[in-house]
């Protein structure tokens, strides 16, 4: 009798330590999504389910084991939950995504990240951990007793030896019986979990989310139909199926589907008008500056100019007001990507990682093909975003990378821009002419704190906050760009080189307070959607020709077919899908107006001579928002139907050719 009391006791709490942890860890799910601030998504009931659900089936087994391993199974769970959801969350604040095993790939790259970071981690994050200490305390509180008790009988209780005995005495069939009650305990979890999990996703894709596992344009989407811990087990079985079972090959079908895409959009990247061909044989010097916004340009504080030298600058050359980043998870790498390739990047991960061993029509090899001496300028570690690498296939004779700088002027995470291109100039210098030099700078990198001596402009109500601090550091890298300029005019460069100066991405400071306090006025979910995904784009011409304000839209796609037109190189035969920014042919006939000056971003957003798509995070298109940019208000949703769908298929074909390595096929 007392054994059967004993074992009822032990079962209710066994029962309440798993209940405890289900809570636990839903608590803490719940807590990361109080933190995404992405439109459309909220936790339903049906969220919530799928929550408990996926924690159910992730910890069912621990319910077939004997009470100790129990215990201890679920304290490792719970750790390694919290790492998880923890790691997630703070990835999220700077990125507004998710982590997928392609990013685990570039985890080296983490610890490097340092301050910024730190910067990142807050102190009521401390919330995450406060269960670890009630079951500190539970357990203090337990021994304690346990001794007390022992004291009080005044002889040496030792627990585990009793309990050891006292299962020792259990004869056999007590023991098959309450192995075969742990067995079917644990079942009856997992289909409960199951139910719970599976039911709702089930109901989310028969009714709207149904394309949403093959489209993937979106890892929030995702996230929004299987919660998160649905999610990593999607992007875990999503890359086992791409990289260890290997790629399908493609139908002829969908074959004939991308060469016909290429063959009817040839017009919108070659056309031998007048400009064909106007700066042959110039060096290219491109610059991308990193989290280079295009708000603040020909903004002031307190009567100081941001960024007085591109301001100058843009007297005398073209700038595109309407430029739009079009990076997704790789961030820096995928600016450069698309840009030197004319692909759009991936939903998920680098193609600097994933990919870096498939076949691109990249600017620096078609350079090079055509006489051209090719380099890559950027002072850090050559392995992040896994460039060594990838600069070897996009054809770059030469990567200078952290160890061919003499770091002078130690700034952030490695020698500061001033200095970086004072080096970068006397290295290129040396190159044969032509030459193609392409520079990444780095001193405006997140959370953007400059030493006392550099912080140059008074930022009033700013100082002392990140977006102050931004404005700093963007004015710093300007101050950079005006002596880069002056020093390639001292060295007789400046009248036979383009020069193509453009952002790679926004600064990952989101609230929209600082914005509207900074440009002084109120910002619509559209303004603020502009400013968040719109970096400037400069070109300067060799004989300061062609200048002036270009409103139309373009984006980093464009910028390989449109250097390669003023170089008067063919692209008649590449596999391109940006557009060039010089040619008539998109403005005429051939291109559906609707589609005019299409810019797709990564996130499926896009822009129109005339529209703007902001997708909803639920993946259906008539959820998102179409805005008319002549007066900047909603307009009927079907207006941005044709677009739409040539933006996903863009995206689509893009993603083929980079997975399935397309370009050598499309040749043949
Ligand atoms: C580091 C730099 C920064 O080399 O490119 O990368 P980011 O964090 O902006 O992607
Ligand atoms: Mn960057």
């Amino acid at each position: 009798m007392k054994a059967l009391i004993k074992q009822n006791k032990s079962s209710i709490q066994g029962l309440l330590e798993y209940l405890a942890f289900i809570a636990f860890i839903y608590m803490k799910l719940r807590i990361l999504h109080s933190h995404l601030h992405a439109r459309y998504i909220d936790m339903n009931r049906l969220d919530d389910l799928i929550a408990i659900g996926s924690v159910i089936m992730i910890s069912f087994w621990t319910l077939w084991l004997p009470k100790r391993a129990r215990t201890i199974s679920l304290a490792v769970l719970n750790v390694l939950l919290t790492a998880l959801i923890f790691s997630d969350m703070v990835y999220y604040r700077y990125f507004g995504d998710f982590i997928t095993i392609p990013v685990l790939m570039q985890a080296g790259q983490v610890g490097e990240l340092g301050d910024s970071i730190l910067s990142l981690i807050y102190w009521s994050d401390l919330w995450f951990i406060a269960d670890w200490f009630l079951w500190a305390l539970v357990i203090i509180t337990i021994t304690f007793r346990r001794k007390r008790r022992n004291q009080y009988f005044g002889h040496q209780y030792n627990y585990r030896t009793h309990s050891q005995l006292s299962f020792l005495s259990q004869n056999n069939t007590s023991r098959s019986r309450s192995f075969f009650k742990r067995l079917i305990t644990g079942i009856v979890t997992f289909i409960l979990g199951f139910v719970m999990t599976m039911g709702p996703i089930k109901h989310y894709t028969d009714s709207w989310a149904g394309e949403l596992f093959k489209g993937n344009w979106w890892n929030m989407s995702l996230y929004n139909v299987t919660g998160l811990l649905g999610f990593h087990y999607f992007d875990t079985y999503r890359y086992t199926k791409e990289h260890l079972l290997g790629k399908p090959e493609l139908s002829t079908e969908e074959m004939n589907d991308i060469e016909n895409w290429f063959s009817t959009t040839k017009q919108n990247r070659y056309d031998p008008n007048d400009t064909f061909g106007a700066y042959k044989g110039s060096n290219v010097v491109v610059i991308q500056a990193e989290a280079f916004m295009n708000f603040m340009i020909g903004q002031s504080i307190h009567g100081q100019e941001i960024t007085p030298n591109f301001n100058k600058l843009m007297k005398e050359s073209l700038y595109f007001s309407n430029f739009y980043h079009q990076t997704g998870q790789g961030r820096t790498s995928d600016a450069d990507f698309s840009s030197q390739t004319s692909l759009h990047p991936l939903p998920t991960g680098s193609v600097f990682v994933r990919y870096p061993d498939h076949t691109y029509d990249a600017l620096p090899l078609i350079l090079k093909e055509n006489g051209y001496s090719t380099s890559a300028f950027h002072a850090y570690e050559g392995s992040f975003w896994n460039r060594t690498n990838m600069y070897r296939e996009l054809g770059y004779d030469q990567f200078y990378s952290k160890k061919d700088y003499i770091i002078d002027e130690p700034l952030g995470w490695s020698l500061g821009d001033q200095s970086f291109f004072r080096q970068s100039l006397q290295l290129m210098s040396k190159n044969k002419e032509p030459f193609y030099s392409f520079l990444i700078t780095l001193s405006s990198h997140h959370p953007y704190t400059l030493p006392e001596e550099l912080q140059t402009l008074d930022t009033g109500k700013f100082k002392g906050t990140m977006f102050g601090d931004y404005l700093q550091s963007v004015h710093y890298v300007d101050d950079a760009l005006g002596q880069l300029v002056a020093e390639m005019k001292e060295a007789g460069l400046w009248d036979n080189t383009i020069l193509y100066f453009y952002g790679d991405h926004d600064n990952s400071i989101t609230g929209k307070a600082d914005y509207e306090k900074f440009l002084g006025k109120s910002l619509s979910d559209l303004d603020l959607h502009q400013i968040m995904n719109q970096v400037p784009l400069l070109v300067h011409l060799p004989d300061g020709q062609l200048t002036g304000i270009r409103q139309e839209p373009a984006g980093q796609l464009d910028m390989t077919p449109s250097l390669l037109h003023l170089l008067g190189i063919s692209t008649e035969q590449s596999f391109m899908m940006g557009n060039n920014m010089f040619s008539n042919k998109n403005n005429d006939d051939n291109v559906a107006s609707s589609l005019q000056y299409l810019v797709v971003q990564r996130s499926g957003a896009f822009s129109t001579e005339h529209l703007y798509y902001i997708p909803s995070s639920d993946n259906r298109f008539e959820n998102g928002s179409c805005y008319n940019l002549s007066n900047r208000q909603l307009t009927n949703i079907e207006e941005c139907r044709i677009p739409y769908d040539e933006a996903k298929k863009r995206l689509h074909i893009s993603e083929s050719i980079i997975t399935s390595n397309l370009i050598p096929k499309l040749r043949e």
